[in-house]
């Protein structure tokens, strides 16, 4: 194949007999196309006789939620292929094996997971992944510090910020994300109970607006480690014994408090989730508690395998000098929690939401549940520099989830 066409579950067979020595020669081929984001068409192909399967993941040169007026740069595949071999050696297979960057087709081909569920889905059914916080900080802490100044030789940090710039993907980040919830905006997407409260209590903020506008900047000019910079729920495959980290195409040199602000956000958002639209009863109450705890730890746990790994990766001289670690992973958690709060505004009236807050059915739960987060999303982004433990989180849960 020497120019690019798109993949359908047909032609993703011959495509993958001509790319890939992985299928034995009696293989009964299957295929079903299972992408649920935004991008990207993805097809899980199988050999039924002989029980193997495995991914190919196909770039669109479009944004697949929006149609092919939006178009998109169809080389984010190469960056995607790139980051995850770094983060494979990085964290020892926290996320999946690539057999194969195909540039002209724009496809990855890579290992199944089929054993796993998107974490996102996952917590909606009331899951809990009992290893999740141990294996998410682990991969936090690996791909952040490990891809920082203060740990690489500073030559070839900037060789490799130059090569993961990703002009097309980071300006969603900033419009999406950093902009457009927090205006009125075309492209937002507000149900009509909340339109009022969206220009109250978010448009005509000005506190938020400027502290909006600093984290954004920060966003864009803070080359500070190799981020995923997409790492929410729906990019997690978890089970009860593993976690995988996928989809890293926005990744770029940007803020630490990205990904751990994503992760964080998703987490409150799925608790909300289940405190608004979960039944009364045990259920409900084991698996709020359950989702708390995963919250405080997610916090607490990735802040102190920062400092502690610190000592043993740390080489710049100047960042092993008394006070500076604490110094720098202080300012991270408040980044974190200045990212939590965009996340969980543009996940609310922004383009790109989340089944967590849409799917519960009763109106006016739905509504208590998406105006909490505006108003816990707020306080995070105005008061970020005070909600800096895990703590700092539930307690701004409790003082607002009535
Ligand atoms: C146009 S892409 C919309 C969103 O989907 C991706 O998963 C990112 O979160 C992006 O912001
Ligand atoms: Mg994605």
């Amino acid at each position: 194949m020497d120019k690019y066409f798109e993949l359908n579950v047909d032609s993703v067979i011959d495509y993958v007999k001509s790319k890939i020595d992985f299928f034995s020669s009696d293989a009964e081929y299957k295929c079903n196309e299972i992408g649920d984001g935004n991008l990207n068409l993805v097809f899980r192909v199988f050999d039924s006789k002989n029980n193997k399967s495995l991914i190919v993941k196909q770039s669109l040169p479009y944004v697949r939620a929006a149609g092919e007026d939006w178009p998109l740069d169809i080389g984010r595949g190469e960056i995607e292929s790139r980051i995850l071999g770094i983060e494979y050696k990085l964290t020892d297979g926290l996320v999946p094996e690539i057999y194969i960057y195909d540039p002209i087709m724009c496809c990855m081909v890579m290992e199944d997971l089929s054993d796993y569920v998107i974490m996102r889905y996952g917590l909606i059914d009331g899951e809990i992944y009992p290893k999740f916080v141990d294996q998410i900080s682990d991969f936090m802490v690996k791909t952040l510090l490990l891809t920082s100044d203060v740990v690489m030789e500073h030559k070839e940090k900037k060789e490799s910020v130059k090569s993961f710039i990703n002009p097309e993907l980071c300006e969603i980040t900033e419009d999406l994300v950093f902009t457009e919830p927090f205006n009125i905006g075309a492209r937002n997407n507000i149900e009509e109970s909340l339109v009022e409260f969206h220009k109250t209590h978010i448009v005509n903020d000005e506190k938020l607006s400027l502290e909006t506008a600093k984290m954004k900047f920060d966003f864009m000019n803070n080359a500070q480690a190799l981020l995923h910079g997409d790492l929410h729920t729906g990019s997690i495959f978890v089970n009860k014994d593993s976690t995988k980290v996928i989809d890293p195409e926005f990744a770029f040199y940007g803020p630490m408090a990205y990904d751990i602000g994503n992760v964080i956000a998703n987490l409150i958002m799925n608790y909300l989730s289940a405190f608004y639209g979960m039944a009364d009863g045990d259920k409900k109450d084991d698996f709020c508690r359950y989702m708390l705890s995963t919250i405080r730890d997610t916090v607490d746990v990735t802040k102190a395998k920062f400092l502690s790994v610190w000592d043993d990766v740390v080489t710049d001289t100047m960042a092993k000098k008394k006070g500076f670690k604490e110094f720098y992973v202080e300012d991270i958690f408040a980044n974190t929690a200045g990212v939590c709060g965009c996340e969980m505004t543009r996940r609310t009236v922004g383009f790109a939401q989340v089944k967590d807050l849409n799917s519960i059915e009763d109106d006016s739960a739905r509504y208590k549940a998406k105006t909490t987060n505006l108003l816990i999303a707020k306080e995070l982004i105005i008061n970020r520099t005070t909600a800096v433990t895990g703590q700092n989180y539930l307690d701004l849960l409790s003082k607002y989830c009535k």
